[in-house]
């Protein structure tokens, strides 16, 4: 399924004017307008591989229709969303729930879509059919040297297919810890979660990252061995300058304040970047933005803050990537939900006035200051995302043209009302 250009110029065309007057209004209290634009447009937010099929929990899962059956249709999706927002340039796998078959044709069919591949993600949380060990007890942190060295030479081999694919990132999440006091001993299994993942790092290109994971808790419900930033922090400050920490927002204790977190990681030099969502409760992996968005805001404001301190381009020196489950919802509206979510957070974050912000922190005019950040938190920037997402070639409001275009229709009739896509 493609879209096609032609039918998208129409969509935009009956909405033009009518953008154009919000756009305007919007721009005119906007000083630096051309410069959020720019920035917007090379804004790219990276797809999971397992995120386009419907997810479940454990209680079931109620697949849709149209779902992507294989890797090279869930390229095609991801072509869908970037075709409708030109800000989905990228695609993340997870191995093995989808490994190339043939890796050169996979690399001409993303780029035939505007695609290119981000992060590689090894799976050492689930048992491999035909594989001699099993991960029950944990993978690199193992007590048993057979299963850590299954696990290592697991990940050494995803970074081995991500070479051919033109990644440049490893993302190791681990679900290793103990669901019971007594299991394990922490620094045992520190240390030798340590060793494994040097034994992993050694194994990388010079010009790749290592991204290290963390989540306090789930599957194992005592204790986590890479459980939190500072535990992250930890294995990659002893790890080299290849490591850094990803941060998923969901994989925190309730309320922790995330976007210190990530203002002290940026400060180290050591934030990888994040896997997007959003969660009322636990790691419920909901649509980025639609429970907490003053909170997403309040991250982007240290991200961009942060990372012009250190004068990194937003666009390529982190990693962004949505890692979202879509019960209810059609996975591709829903990750176009969350991606216009991300980039109204950004474009806030953009235009908070920074110099007012600073004059009013070294005085403590602390109303001031909370004044100055919900002011941008409240203008209504959809009309800027909009005209990114036009000026780029993509649509002025990428859900209705979803809709307007039938896209769902067209995958159903082409894949059939029943499939599946793998993945959780
Ligand atoms: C674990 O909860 C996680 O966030 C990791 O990133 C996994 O790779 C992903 O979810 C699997 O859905
Ligand atoms: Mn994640």
């Amino acid at each position: 399924m493609q879209v096609e250009k032609y039918k998208l110029d129409g969509f935009n065309n009956d909405l033009l004017a009518d953008h154009k007057r919000r756009f305007e209004f919007v721009a005119a209290d906007v000083a630096n307008v051309d410069d959020v634009l720019q920035k917007l447009e090379a804004f790219q937010i990276a797809i999971p591989s397992w995120a386009l099929g419907t997810g479940g929990t454990r209680f079931g899962r109620f697949s849709g229709g149209g779902e992507p059956r294989s890797l090279e249709e869930k390229i095609e999706d991801v072509g869908v969303l970037h075709a409708l927002n030109k800000s989905s340039g990228a695609i993340s796998l997870h191995i093995p729930w989808d490994i190339p078959q043939n890796h050169q044709a996979i690399k001409t069919l993303a780029a035939q879509h505007g695609l290119r591949f981000d992060a590689m993600n090894s799976n050492t949380f689930q048992d491999q059919a035909g594989a001699p060990e099993s991960y029950k007890f944990g993978s690199l942190q193992h007590i048993d040297k057979a299963v850590r060295d299954q696990a290592i030479a697991h990940n050494i081999e995803v970074i081995k297919q991500g070479i051919e694919l033109g990644s440049k990132s490893l993302t190791v999440w681990l679900a290793d810890g103990s669901s019971f006091p007594g299991q394990l001993n922490f620094r045992g299994a520190f240390e030798r979660t340590l060793d494994s993942l040097k034994q992993i790092y050694a194994a990388l290109p010079d010009d790749w990252k290592l991204y290290l994971e963390y989540k306090c808790y789930e599957p194992n419900f005592y204790s986590t061995t890479v459980a939190d930033w500072g535990q992250s922090l930890l294995y990659v400050t002893k790890l080299g300058p290849k490591a850094y920490t990803l941060v998923d927002l969901g994989h925190h204790l309730p309320n922790a304040n995330i976007e210190q977190i990530v203002s002290l990681l940026l400060m180290e030099g050591r934030l990888a970047g994040f896997h997007f969502n959003d969660s009322k409760y636990g790691d419920d992996d909901l649509t980025v933005g639609s429970i907490n968005p003053y909170q997403l805001f309040l991250i982007f404001n240290e991200l961009v803050e942060g990372m012009d301190a250190r004068g990194m381009n937003h666009a390529t020196d982190l990693g962004w990537m949505i890692d979202a489950s879509h019960n209810l919802k059609d996975p591709i509206e829903d990750l176009l939900q969350s991606i216009q979510a991300i980039q109204i957070a950004y474009a806030q974050a953009l235009i908070v006035d920074k110099e007012a912000l600073v004059a009013a922190q070294k005085v403590n005019d602390v109303a001031l200051a909370q004044e100055i950040l919900q002011k941008a938190y409240r203008t209504d920037v959809r009309a800027l995302v909009s005209e990114a997402s036009l000026r780029a070639g993509g649509a002025i409001d990428p859900i209705g043209a979803y809709r307007k275009l039938q896209v769902r229709e067209n995958l159903i009739k082409e894949r059939g009302a029943k499939t599946v896509a793998t993945g959780l």
